[in-house]
């Protein structure tokens, strides 16, 4: 009999990777991109800057979020968005933000929250939608310095809330002022175990923020 040559693929190629681009939207799908990293800009801290990736009701995994591209990171617009082994080599005006309704981010890297370069440490994730939850699993882990690691919107039109923050392991490798910013008179939640913190501001609370959210 003869016996087969032995053939294989060295290098797995991604289908996906060359759609994830800056300004992409997914929409109810996963999107595996591979380790490409992306970015467009970053405008330090500037509110209103476009998200690189969007997701609609959808997933993205195995990407990177270049230092100098951040922008406003990636925006969970819509539904159930994962988020899963991002690495952001430098947070921009924030890493990701929940417009939708549950938001995971499950392992994954952040590096500094600083706005950009001579930026000062600022939030990481950012919840605007009310009655949703964001989930941070996974071993997500924070390098660096870096301000809130959660913020629950204090001003957006959609106001009210409450918003939720589940905390199931996360690790704090740097610098932080707080973990959860809350707006109490909405009644937002917190929810955090297995959470590790290296190192924390002085004179800071170094776990929960309270605030008043405005109309
Ligand atoms: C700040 C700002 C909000 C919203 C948010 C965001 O918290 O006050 O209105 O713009 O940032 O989405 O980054
Ligand atoms: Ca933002
Ligand atoms: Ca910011």
């Amino acid at each position: 009999a003869t016996v087969p040559a032995l053939s294989y693929q060295p290098f797995a190629t991604i289908a996906n990777a060359s759609r994830c681009k800056a300004g992409a939207t997914f929409s109810n799908e996963t999107v595996d991109c591979g380790g490409v990293t992306v970015g467009s800009s970053c405008a330090s801290d500037a509110e209103g800057q476009k998200p690189v990736i969007t997701l609609k009701n959808a997933s993205v995994k195995n990407l990177r979020i270049s230092a100098s591209g951040g922008a406003d990171g990636i925006h969970c617009s819509s539904g159930n968005c994962t988020i899963e082994n991002v690495v952001w080599e430098d947070i921009c005006e924030d890493a990701a933000t929940n417009n939708g309704k549950t938001m995971t981010v499950k392992g994954g890297l952040a590096f500094n929250s600083a706005n950009g370069p001579g930026g000062k440490p600022d939030k990481v994730f950012q919840h605007n939608s009310k009655n949703s939850t964001t989930v941070l699993t996974g071993n997500f882990t924070l390098t660096g310095e870096h301000g809130k690691l959660w913020r629950s919107c204090g001003d957006c039109t959609d106001n009210g809330g409450p918003r939720y923050l589940t905390i199931s392991g996360v690790t704090v490798n740097g610098k932080i002022d707080s973990i959860a910013g809350v707006n109490s008179n909405y009644k937002d939640v917190a929810t955090i175990r297995n959470l590790k913190i290296k190192d924390y501001k002085a004179g800071k609370p170094p776990v929960c923020e309270h605030y008043t959210g405005v109309k």
